[in-house]
């Protein structure tokens, strides 16, 4: 069983659409802790961080808005992150995507003391591989993996504690890349596994190829879960919907193997916007695949039981 600790980062300064900031009590609202705890686990809820006053920082690209924020709430992360992790499993509550500039630079930190490599696996619609020098958009929920990937460009924001190497990164489920993304991403060995590539393949083999590296370097394993990883007509709740996502069952079932695998150690969940939801039902499936990621089954294969 494992000791769950929930960590709410209302961040929504990453993006533009407002809602985001409702994220983490709308993940304890649709039973989050409820859930963790039916299925054996502790929970230990933290409640919500509370960034440092931002600092004055500017960025060339005129396009790039709540730098200070952004960096005050990595900071923040970074720190919640390393103290969660001795002592059980972080799950973020999101707040926009960029909180993972924080929880990946926490994340890494620990994993490079314990001299353990770090795995990531980004299940979204976006690669958020943007650099702050390449956004056009501004939005720096749209920079996290870049960041992690030791990209440059980063400054005023410190420089990333032990970048992943690329191919410990694995892309799944996206089927949006900017064209300055596309660029960036062909200099690396980063696994992507485009929609492209789930519709060809399905979504088993490539997860488990990606597992298997995992355990063979006996890694820690981070989960950034972003919304719109999911179909739009079953995961309304988001500010950057794309069509042609992960369906139920295939959502489902990455949360199942995932649990199966025994290796994942920390986890966001990130862009829920409840201000755009349907009677909570996206709030609710985050929660349901929260479930199955930690263990939540119809039946037991090993016990044969219901
Ligand atoms: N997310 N590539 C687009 C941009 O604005 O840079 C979309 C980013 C989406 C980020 O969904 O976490
Ligand atoms: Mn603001
Ligand atoms: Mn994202
Ligand atoms: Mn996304």
């Amino acid at each position: 069983m494992t000791h769950c600790i929930l960590i709410g980062a209302p961040i929504d300064e990453g993006q533009r659409v407002p809602g985001c900031i409702m994220g983490p009590p709308a993940f304890r609202v649709a039973g989050l802790g409820r859930v963790l705890t039916s299925l054996g686990h502790t929970v230990e809820d933290r409640g919500d961080l509370t960034p440092a006053a931002p600092a004055d920082l500017q960025h060339d690209n005129s396009a790039i808005h709540h730098l200070p924020e952004v960096a005050a709430w990595t900071q923040a992360l970074s720190d919640a992150a390393q103290d969660a992790l001795p002592k059980g499993m972080p799950i973020f509550l999101g707040g926009d995507h960029s909180l993972a500039l924080g929880t990946l630079s926490g994340v890494a930190a620990h994993a490079a003391a314990q001299d353990r490599p770090l795995f990531v696996i980004w299940l979204d619609a976006h690669s958020d591989f943007h650099t702050p020098q390449t956004t056009v958009s501004g939005n720096l929920h749209g920079t996290p993996l870049a960041y992690a990937a030791g990209r440059e460009g980063f400054d005023p924001l410190p420089a990333f504690p032990a970048p992943v190497p690329g191919e410990n990164i694995c892309l799944f489920g996206i089927r949006s890349v900017d064209p300055a993304e596309h660029a960036l991403l062909q200099g690396t060995e980063i696994i992507v596994n485009d929609m492209r590539v789930l519709d060809e393949r399905g979504i088993v083999a490539p997860l488990q190829e990606f597992l298997a590296r995992v355990r063979e370097a006996n890694g820690m394993l981070h989960v950034s879960l972003d919304v719109d990883f999911l179909d739009p007509a079953i995961a309304p709740a988001v500010g950057t919907t794309v069509p042609g996502g992960a369906t139920f069952r295939e959502a489902h079932l990455v949360c199942e193997i995932l649990h199966e695998s025994g290796l994942v150690t920390s986890l966001d969940l990130v862009e829920l916007n409840p201000f755009l939801d349907d009677r909570g039902r996206t709030a609710k499936l985050m929660v349901d695949l929260v479930g199955s990621m930690m263990g939540q089954k119809v039946f037991d294969r090993r016990t044969r039981s219901f």
